[in-house]
């Protein structure tokens, strides 16, 4: 089997790991699949080549001999099903390793989307000053339900799974916010994922790549 996942050419961070790409290869990594890696440029990524494979234009996708996917969701879930290592055996504790991989993506990640888009995209308008810590906030809310719910466990139900890896991976995004910080077992907990073997070996991997020259 052959894998083939697409990346940016130049991540725009630099190789911090905050593009799509690193959780794919991180799952890749945690259950020890060899990939091999694409770099699209954002001309590409809007050509029809690209958009064959991924019809909004974006990394990562995901190619295994006849099958293309696209959305980190759905590669991460397919990686999980297919090879052992990031989903229980047990089939409820499997249903709630997957309903992390949604909450991750769908009740969390969209939250601190926006953060970045209101600091970053948003700076300069008249009414970014008044409409941040409305954002924040929104930030702040879902970080305590979720630091609720972890408490002092190590991951989120159990052994680690698809979903911590998710999770992780959308939270890794504040790491530079300084709102992780305010809690601590979430920091903790994302320190804990940045610390696997297969998190670092798919850090190295982008970090290669991308680092600046
Ligand atoms: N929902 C999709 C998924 O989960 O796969 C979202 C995919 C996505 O947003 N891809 C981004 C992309 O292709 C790259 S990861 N963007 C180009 C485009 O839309 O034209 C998002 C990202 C980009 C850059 C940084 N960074 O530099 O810090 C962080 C995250």
């Amino acid at each position: 089997m052959t894998i083939t996942i697409t990346a940016f050419e130049r991540s725009p961070d630099g190789g911090k790991g905050l593009a799509r790409d690193t959780r794919v290869r991180w799952a890749l990594e945690e259950v020890g699949q060899p990939y091999q890696v694409r770099g699209v440029s954002f001309r590409a990524m809007k050509e029809p080549a690209h958009l064959a494979f991924h019809p909004f234009g974006q990394i990562p996708t995901y190619e295994e001999d006849d099958l293309a996917l696209f959305e980190t969701g759905s590669i991460v879930f397919h990686i999980a099903e297919r090879c052992a290592g990031l989903l229980p055996d047990d089939a409820n504790a499997r249903a709630r390793a997957i309903t992390w991989i949604f909450a991750a993506l769908s009740t969390v990640e969209p939250t601190i989307l926006e953060l970045a888009t209101a600091r970053v995209l948003e700076s300069d308008k008249p009414w970014s000053k008044e409409r941040l810590p409305l954002v924040e906030e929104r930030v702040r809310n879902r970080l305590k339900q979720l630091s609720a719910r972890l408490g002092n466990a190590d991951w989120l139900d159990g052994t680690f799974s698809a979903g911590d890896l998710m999770m992780v991976s959308v939270l890794l995004r504040l790491k530079s916010s300084g709102i992780l910080d305010e809690f601590p077992n979430l920091s903790a907990y994302v320190a804990r994922g940045e610390a696997r073997p297969a998190y670092k070996r798919a850090f190295a991997a982008q970090w290669e790549v991308n680092k600046p020259a």
